[in-house]
């Protein structure tokens, strides 16, 4: 009899306090809790204390939460992968557009950087008018639209920055940002005892935030090869390397020591590896040029190595 009644209070229950098994407890009483009140029929023993079923739902979002698992229990898998699939699509999306928005595809300048004397300003007129001029030192920026010797016909806008040490940083900051590609003029014929000042503002510029993250190309003209003590790329290359070696030991123990930590500044290339451009997060190329040419200033520039790297950009 007693039988009879708990069968049919379990009948008429809702189905999620028969799933909630969890939340059931029992314990010593005359009558049951299940959402509704139910007497004990049999009335005898009433001295006894009967265990009877008290349904408790401790937690009052149980309830909500069990037909939730049981609609996503009843979805078709599929259509649950389906969902899944057109979030991930949805996320990709925007991290591309959010990509190709800042990258380079907008970034249009073609810097020409280096220290005084290198050869910037005669390069700049040999590749918009092949033309040689006579130069001056810079004192400011001058810019003008380059087309690339390609068959898409780039246009890249060629911009010339002064070398002088107390003017770089300033015209640096203003374009780096725009950067497509650095050419780097290196006075090959001078290198030997220029190589720690090259290193150094190689090394300043590799290291800045904004070039590093936009990873233009990276040329390396080595110019003036007209003149005969003039190094080859390949030595420049190696020497740079070494000496760039030993600057990113000696400026990350200056960081340290100033503030106990190796932080803020970008570290070159893989620790624990010697330094090698290689390493670098940009395509870096070294080639030989000659601004001036061997004929000297009646004849042609030797820049075809040049103008195809600008043509490949
Ligand atoms: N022999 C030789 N001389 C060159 C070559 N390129 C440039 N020069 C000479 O080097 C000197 C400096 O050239 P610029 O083009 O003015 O150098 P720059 O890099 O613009 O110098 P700043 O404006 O001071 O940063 C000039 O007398 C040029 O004629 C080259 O390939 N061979
Ligand atoms: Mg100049």
């Amino acid at each position: 009899m007693n039988g009879d009644v708990l069968a049919g209070s379990a009948a008429c229950r809702p189905l999620w306090l028969l799933k909630a098994s969890g939340g059931r407890r029992r314990v010593p009483s005359q009558i049951s809790f299940n959402g509704l009140m139910e007497a004990d029929s049999t009335g005898a023993n009433m001295g006894e204390k009967a265990e009877t079923d008290v349904e408790m739902t401790e937690n009052p979002f149980e309830p909500y939460i069990e037909s939730l698992r049981q609609q996503v229990e009843d979805q078709d898998p599929v259509f649950l992968i389906g969902v899944i699939v057109a979030l991930a699509a949805v996320i990709i999306t925007c991290v591309f557009l959010k990509y190709f928005l800042t990258s380079k595809t907008v970034r249009t300048a073609v810097l020409l950087v280096g220290l005084c004397d290198s050869g910037k300003t005669l390069l700049f007129s040999r590749l918009l008018s092949g033309k040689f001029k006579r130069t001056q030192t810079s004192i400011t920026d001058s810019s003008a639209p380059y087309k690339a010797k390609n068959d898409r016909g780039s246009t890249w806008t060629l911009i010339d920055l002064p070398g002088h040490d107390s003017l770089r940083p300033q015209y640096l900051e203003k374009f780096k940002s725009a950067a497509r590609a650095i050419v780097f003029v290196v006075d090959s014929a001078i290198f030997q005892k220029e190589v720690r000042d090259v290193a150094e503002f190689l090394y300043v510029l590799l290291t800045d935030a904004v070039i590093s993250r936009n990873a233009p190309a990276l040329v390396v003209a080595c110019n003036k090869q007209d003149i005969t003590m003039a190094k080859s790329s390949k030595l420049i290359q190696q020497q740079l390397e070494k000496e760039m070696n030993t600057l990113r030991v000696t400026r990350s123990a200056a960081l340290s020591s100033q503030d106990g930590s190796v932080g803020g500044s970008l570290y070159l290339g893989k620790k624990g590896k010697d330094f090698e451009f290689s390493q670098l997060p940009m395509k870096v190329e070294f080639l030989e040029c000659s601004a001036r040419g061997c004929k000297g200033e009646d004849g042609k520039a030797d820049i075809e190595g040049l103008e195809n790297s600008l043509a490949k950009l």
